[in-house]
């Protein structure tokens, strides 16, 4: 008997409120990066699908109810969102483990935290407030006003959609703009689950919230030069990043980037040594390495390096690899092909760099829990700071150990690299953790704890890590601009040729 293949789940596009195919008909293939197997079908959008996705944007950001909502309408309607993302946190989850591999377990604890987002930025809504400034003329009464920026494009990578778009939209619509959001071509599924059961039923107006797939060269490029949209936000790697700053500055863009990162988690001989174990695991091991905050460089104070790499070796020795929608699986596949052969590539490059690997340093076969896109957790020991495999992000399961000997020794090497997204430091010195979180280049410096995220704290980079802040209330300000206005009570307008310094 002959098998019939399974039939792909059939996805649509969400522009101004309506679901539709790609204009084209195109559709591309998703897949499971466990099984290897795809399970549904993408629209393939174009320029023309963008146009029409930031087209619906711009009318819904001029006219129409959006515009005509109060601030605290607004926030009711982020309310709305954040009740929604709870009711539904489950199958969301589950969606995006089957899309981009990543563990149950963290999916879960994510959606179920996302709606914090939404409540948090839904409260900031009506609280943002111009001013009225005493300026420096008789009879004048000025203000500011605080507007949106208009249309937000957002370019969202694979390693965690719905977070890292939930991230963005928040401040945005808690701002008044409207959004067409662009997932990575690898993991499209959530989102357009997000915009069916979140935003199509929070009585969102139509036009507000699009999402346009496709791949990032067309239907990303299309987003990001469309002179109709006001802002960029981007999360991905920093080689896109620069490409998508060059492309928006063009047409004059605000930006803001979530780039990469190689990111020190620094180990003192005072720290407590199981706690820093655990922290240097998760740090690299959890979502298989794929963060932008993943903690690649491990800096081990030469007093202890011997007895520490002994127990980190043994505990990540014990990482339970396998399917990542099982609650006891610890590590799950690379969630995409090419991602795969990069990861297995730097392995190599360390070999051929003279570091020594003890732990993993391959593929994980099935008997070993792994499978199609599986890499063993990987430990380098002996690298030198000036290493390929210590200066280039991976985004895989590869720790790279490098010894120092005392805190200028720590700080030369932490800072001695292209990017500053987070660093850690395991000490009980008080003293030695403030300083240590002074002298980092980084957006986020960790102590005695790792990969800790919310939404009240800001998120982003130093130097090649990126533009701009995520999160907190800053956030909101890359979604407002200042309007000055000058009211002038008093007589006559003035000489007409002459500007009005003061006087
Ligand atoms: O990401 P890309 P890739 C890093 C990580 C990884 C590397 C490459 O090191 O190995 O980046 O990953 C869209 N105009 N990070 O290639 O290309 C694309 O469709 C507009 C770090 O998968 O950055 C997707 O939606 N858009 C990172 C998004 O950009 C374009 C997370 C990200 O894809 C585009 C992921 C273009 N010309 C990877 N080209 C993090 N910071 O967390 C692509 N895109």
């Amino acid at each position: 008997m002959q098998e019939t293949a399974p039939k792909l789940k059939e996805f649509q596009t969400y522009i101004d409120g309506k679901w539709a195919g790609a204009q084209s008909g195109k559709t591309f293939e998703t897949f499971n990066p466990y099984t290897g197997e795809p399970w549904a079908l993408i629209p393939e959008c174009g320029p023309e699908d963008a146009a029409l996705a930031v087209e619906a944007a711009a009318r819904a950001f001029e006219t129409g109810p959006w515009p005509s909502l109060t601030a605290t309408a607004r926030g009711k309607a982020l309310r709305r969102i954040a009740g929604l993302i709870e009711k539904h946190a489950g199958h969301l989850a589950e969606i995006e483990v089957r899309d981009n591999g990543k563990l149950i377990s963290e999916m879960l604890a994510q959606t179920k935290y996302l709606p914090e987002w939404f409540y948090y930025y839904g409260g900031l809504a009506d609280k943002i407030q111009g001013a009225v400034v005493p300026v420096d003329r008789p009879e004048h009464f000025n203000y500011i006003l605080r507007e949106p920026v208009g249309v937000c494009a957002f370019i969202i990578p694979w390693n965690s959609p719905l977070m890292l778009a939930g991230w963005k939209l928040a401040p945005a619509l808690a701002a008044g703009c409207t959004v067409v959001i662009k997932p990575s071509e690898y993991t499209s599924a959530s989102l357009l689950e997000f915009m069916r059961l979140v935003i199509a039923e929070a009585d969102i107006p139509p036009g507000v919230v699009n999402v346009v797939t496709g791949y990032g060269a067309v239907a990303g490029e299309a987003l990001v030069t469309h002179p109709k949209v006001a802002k960029v936000a981007f999360t991905g790697g920093t080689v896109t990043g620069a490409r998508v700053n060059e492309l928006a500055a063009k047409t004059f863009k605000k930006v803001s980037l979530e780039l990469g990162g190689k990111s020190p988690n620094i180990v003192f001989d005072d720290c407590i040594m199981d706690d820093a174990v655990s922290g240097a695991i998760s740090g690299i091991f959890a979502a298989t390495g794929q963060t932008c905050i993943a903690g690649s460089r491990l800096l081990v104070q030469e007093s202890i390096h011997d007895v520490f790499v002994e127990k980190l070796v043994a505990m990540a020795r014990q990482a339970k690899l396998g399917d990542p929608s099982q609650f006891e699986t610890q590590v799950g596949p690379v969630t995409t092909p090419p991602q795969y052969r990069k990861v297995l590539s730097y392995i190599d490059i360390a070999k051929g760099e003279g570091a020594t690997c003890v732990l993993g340093g391959g593929p994980a076969s099935k008997e070993e829990g792994g499978g199609t896109y599986f890499v063993k957790p990987t430990i380098f020991t002996g690298v030198d700071n000036k290493m390929r495999i210590a200066q280039e992000e991976v985004f895989g399961p590869v720790l790279s150990v490098i010894k120092f000997k005392d805190e200028d020794g720590a700080v030369r090497i932490a800072n001695d690299i292209a990017y500053g997204l987070g660093a850690g430091v395991w000490t009980q010195s008080v003293k030695r953790a403030h300083n240590m979180a002074r002298r980092i280049k980084a957006g986020t410096v960790w102590v005695n704890t790792y990969r800790a995220v919310s939404f009240l704290m800001p998120f982003g980079g130093y130097k090649a890590s990126g533009l701009g802040r995520e999160n907190g209330i800053e956030a909101i300000d890359g979604y407002l601009q200042s309007k000055s206005v000058w009211i002038n009570n008093g007589p006559g307008g003035g000489n007409p040729f002459i500007m009005k310094t003061a006087s």
